[in-house]
């Protein structure tokens, strides 16, 4: 991973299309996060999802990933539940705090249509035993509504991804250490530039397809360097090849400068994860115990990470 020049990301920038939600995403962000430190909360960052590779401009085909946005959506919930105000930056149609547990179900098996007695009107009910948990979970979904404290902001492309990365960065920057960025969106390394694209379907033919796709530049280079230097930052890491996974992470963190790296590997990503900082390394996994009791790991990370950023504002504050 080599270091990124400046140039290779304002490059990417100006040869590609802003997303149709840049500007107004833009404002959003930063009104909340500004709100939000005035009244002395700590605001984060979650990425959450894959991102699409469009192979045509005229889209018709795109190479996606596997990520599901379950870490993202998760970790929402509980960095909400320590205090934290979230901007959760995630792929269209991956999943979402408080309905992801839901999100296998066909909402018309859970409800019903009941006529009102002496009225042509109906109501609708929903059984509760198709819906596990509904009630706490409904309680804490409109409480967090109603105080404001999540700001969903949706992507579906790499390049609207990186565009409001960029934008979010820019809005949390002014709160200083008290930001924190949780970069768990499954981001491609790959892409093809717009000037490189066929406009049109590409056409099949008696050929194999062959493609040529460039690196994406490592947006967390200039997001740790310039768009919000004081910020606490998480990545994460994943490898499918466990003997990697703790020296890749700490390749990461020597590259980048940033604060943890979160490294797991695709097939024990639900139960275990290694938590990797300049000086330290520690696991977190659940035992069978807690997998039973429907724990999650999610709460583990963002329980640990919240006290890592709050040494980090410690420290930040203390002159060197
Ligand atoms: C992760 O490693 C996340 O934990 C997962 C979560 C994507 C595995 P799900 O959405 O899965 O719950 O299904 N995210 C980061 C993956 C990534 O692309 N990291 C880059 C890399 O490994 C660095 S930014 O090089």
């Amino acid at each position: 991973m080599a270091a990124e020049k400046e140039s290779d990301w304002s490059g990417f920038f100006s040869g590609c299309v802003p997303p149709p939600n840049a500007d107004s995403s833009a404002r959003a962000m930063a009104e909340f996060a500004e709100r939000h430190s005035a009244q002395g909360r700590r605001v984060v960052l979650v990425t959450s999802g894959g991102t699409k590779v469009p192979l045509e401009s005229r889209t018709v085909r795109f190479l996606d990933n596997f990520s599901s946005g379950w870490r993202g959506a998760g970790s929402a919930e509980y960095f909400l539940e320590l205090g934290y105000a979230v901007v959760f930056l995630h792929r269209h149609r991956s999943l979402s705090p408080f309905s992801r547990r839901y999100s296998g179900l066909n909402l018309l098996d859970a409800l019903k249509a009941v006529p009102v007695a002496e009225t042509t009107r109906w109501r609708v009910e929903a059984d509760q035993a198709a819906l596990p948990g509904i009630v706490p979970v409904l309680q804490r979904y409109t409480a967090v509504r109603e105080a404001g404290l999540l700001l969903p902001v949706e992507f579906s492309t790499l390049s609207d991804y990186l565009y409001l990365l960029r934008a979010a960065a820019q809005a949390l920057s002014p709160s200083g250490p008290k930001a924190m960025f949780y970069l768990a969106a499954a981001v491609s390394d790959f892409f093809i530039p717009a000037s490189e694209m066929p406009e049109h379907k590409i056409q099949s033919g008696a050929s194999p397809l062959q493609l040529t796709m460039q690196m994406v530049p490592k947006m967390l280079a200039p997001l740790v360097k310039d768009w919000a230097p004081h910020a606490f930052v998480t990545s994460f890491k994943l490898e499918t090849d466990s003997s990697q996974l703790v020296a890749r992470a700490r390749k990461a963190l020597a590259t980048y400068r940033h604060q943890v790296v979160v490294a797991n590997t695709l097939e024990t990503r639900r139960v275990y994860v290694v938590i990797v900082t300049e000086d330290s390394q520690i696991d977190l996994a659940l035992s069978e115990n807690e997998v039973k009791q429907q724990q999650e790991i999610e709460e583990k990370i963002v329980q640990h990470l919240s006290e890592c950023h709050t040494n980090f504002i410690e420290k930040s504050k203390s002159p060197e």
